[in-house]
This record gives C-alpha cells, structure tokens and sequence, in this order.
C-alpha cells in the first residue's frame, strides 16, 4: 500500500530533511504535497527526481492525505494539526505544541514505539525536541539495565535548531568577523551574537530562570520514559556549529554497572553507537555525526563524585534522528502496525 504524504514546512531546515528521509528510507508515497508559506510561491521540492511545486498551506490542504508531517513552527501546527486530523490526516507533529498533552503520544521509536496506538485518540502524534531524543536513546539502555536515579545534561546544541536563518546568521557574523565589521554582527534569530560565541538561551526565560529548552528536555524526557517524577536538570547551550548537537549527559543509575558492559550495552542499543577510544583520539563530534542516523556515545567514564555516577558525550544529527527521521520513523510504526 502507498500513502499520500504532505510535510508541512516543506522550505525549511528539517521540512527538506523530512522529504529527503522519506526518499531514503524508500517510504511507500503514492504523492507528496509539500506545503509552505506564500513566500515559497514558485519553489518546487525535488523528490525521487521529480520537482514537486511547493503549495501554499491553507485549510483545504489535507484533503485526501493519509500522513501530514508538520515542522513549520508551533503556531501553525495549533491552528493546522487539528483540521489535517479533521479531513483524516494523521499527524506527526515536530513542533512543541502538543507534546505535553496527556492523550497525545510523545513517541522516540527506540523507546516508547508503543505510545504511537495513543494516535486515536485525536489523529496526532508529537516528535520530541531534538536535545530530548538523542539523550533518550542513548539512556534508554541504562534505564532499562541499571534503573536511573538522576540526569543532569549541559547540551552544545547548532543553529539550525533554530531553522535556516539561524544558520545563514552564523554564516554572515562569521564573514562580517573577518571583515572587520563588527557593527554587522547584530543578533537576530539568536538572542546573542553566535559566530565565536556560546549563547545558553535557547527559546525564551521562564521565571524560574530556565529556558523553554531546558524545561522541554526535562519534561519531554519524564514522558517518554513514563517516570513522571524522574529527577532531570538541564543547561542548555547555542554554540557556532551548523549541524549537529551535542551533549554532556551525567548519570547516576539504581544499580551498580560495569563499564565495560555499559559500552558493549550501548554499542548494541538501537539507534546507538559507541564511538569511545581515547587512546586513538575516538570520540563523536558534531561533525562526524552529520547527516548521519546514529546517537554517537563516547567519553564514557566513572563519575566517582557519587555512586553509580556515568558520565557520556552524546552527538546526533538534530534534522535527522533530532526530526525528520525519528518523525519518518514513526510513521513507518504507522503504516506497519495501524493502517
Ligand atoms: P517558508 O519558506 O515559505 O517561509 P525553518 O525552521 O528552517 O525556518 O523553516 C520554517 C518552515 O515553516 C518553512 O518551510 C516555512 O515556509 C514554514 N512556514 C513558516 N511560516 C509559515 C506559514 N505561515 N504558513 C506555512 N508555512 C510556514
Ligand atoms: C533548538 N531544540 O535546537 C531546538 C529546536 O521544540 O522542536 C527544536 C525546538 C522544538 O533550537
């Protein structure tokens, strides 16, 4: 059977990243409809050599789709999410605003592939944040073997996390750098100046002094695990990278493990793999992880501050695993199990 599929956000970072996915993993599409603003009137989406014209998205878009990705911001999916669910769409939802709704699924295949059944009960299913679902991956195994009593995370997340303009704004700082136009390093999509910089503001302050980011990882991460109370603190970092995040992820497990067994563990985990040989220099980066559909885990060590402590390096792509594919993904648990 083949499925006609609309992505929602079809111009941006991970809506071409959503498309490329689908022709990569073979995805069984009978038509793809890309949509986008009216900005992107006249753009076509190359797909399976085929340049498919972008549509502006309106309410009439969904009739006669049967899955509707959406990656264009969490307002669009507010208003569009429920009327593609309404003309019989389902929804994979890769922005923020459903993810926290008690009868909406917050699905990482790797993890909790169960929860997607939770689809019926209003045709959507939310993606988790990119930070959230490389860590999940990665601890799942740990959580599963040793039991997990607290996670702290520092992330180096990249721009285009924050979308297309985000990377072109590294881009032009960097270049107005070195032309010694400083004047031109103005800030825009991110708050602070990026190009040879950290910034640790993603999404806006609560009042509490978090950031929305931080808040996401820490409750996106409770749900997916199904541990409400789970104890999670995050801080979470902008730094001049373009593609890929990475983490420094801390911690301390129920039971006693041998590191020799978490790396053997993790190596096998789906969706993981070990890169850890200091002895050579191996370790994921950002870099290496591009493009690429693994969570890379590296840097495993003791944490002899406290018992049981872990420390890990995890790297992925953010527009893959951190979108476009967990999200291709879930739709593949779709058609395979439901439809
Ligand atoms: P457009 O290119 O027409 O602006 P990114 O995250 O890389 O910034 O991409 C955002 C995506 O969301 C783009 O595809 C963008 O389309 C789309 N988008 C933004 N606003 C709207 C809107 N009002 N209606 C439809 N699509 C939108
Ligand atoms: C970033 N993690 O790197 C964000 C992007 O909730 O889907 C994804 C925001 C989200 O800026």
């Amino acid at each position: 059977k083949e499925y006609a599929v609309a992505v929602v956000g079809a111009t941006g970072a991970v809506g071409e990243e959503m498309v490329f996915t689908l022709e990569q993993r073979n995805f069984p599409v009978k038509s793809l409809r890309p949509l986008a603003s009216e900005r992107s009137i006249g753009k076509t989406v190359r797909f399976k050599g085929e340049d498919i014209p972008v549509e502006v998205l309106d309410k009439n878009s969904f009739k006669g789709i049967d899955i509707a990705l959406f990656s264009a911001g969490g307002s669009i999916s507010k208003q569009f999410a429920p009327i593609a669910a309404e003309s019989g769409a389902i929804v994979v939802d890769n922005t923020s605003h459903f993810r926290m709704d008690k009868d909406i699924p917050l699905v990482v295949p790797e993890v909790n592939p169960d929860d997607v059944a939770m689809y019926k009960n209003r045709g959507i299913i939310a993606n988790p944040n990119c930070s959230t679902i490389q860590m999940v991956v990665a601890l799942k195994p740990i959580l599963d073997n040793y039991g997990i009593k607290r996670i702290v995370v520092s992330t180096y997340q990249a721009t285009s996390g924050a979308g297309k303009k985000a990377m072109e704004e590294l881009v032009e700082q960097t270049k107005a750098w070195f032309e010694f136009k400083y004047d031109e390093c103005k800030p825009n999509k991110i708050p602070k100046r990026i190009a040879f910089n950290c910034v640790p503001h993603i999404d806006v302050f609560f009042d509490d002094g978090y950031t929305k980011e931080e808040v996401k990882m820490i409750n996106e991460t409770r749900k997916i695990f199904h541990k409400p109370g789970l104890p999670v603190t995050a801080t979470c970092v902008r730094v001049p990278v373009f593609r890929g995040h990475s983490e420094s992820v801390n911690v301390e497990t129920e039971k006693p493990f041998d590191l020799n067994e978490v790396r053997e563990l993790l190596n096998k985990s789906p969706g993981c793999k070990v890169v850890d040989n200091p002895a050579n220099l191996e370790y994921p980066t950002a870099i290496d992880a591009a493009g690429k559909d693994e969570t890379f885990i590296g840097r495993i060590r003791r944490d002899e501050s406290v018992e049981n402590g872990l420390n890990l390096w995890v790297v992925s792509d953010n527009l893959r695993k951190g979108a476009a594919l967990n999200a291709v993904q879930i739709a593949e648990i779709l058609i395979k199990e439901y439809l």
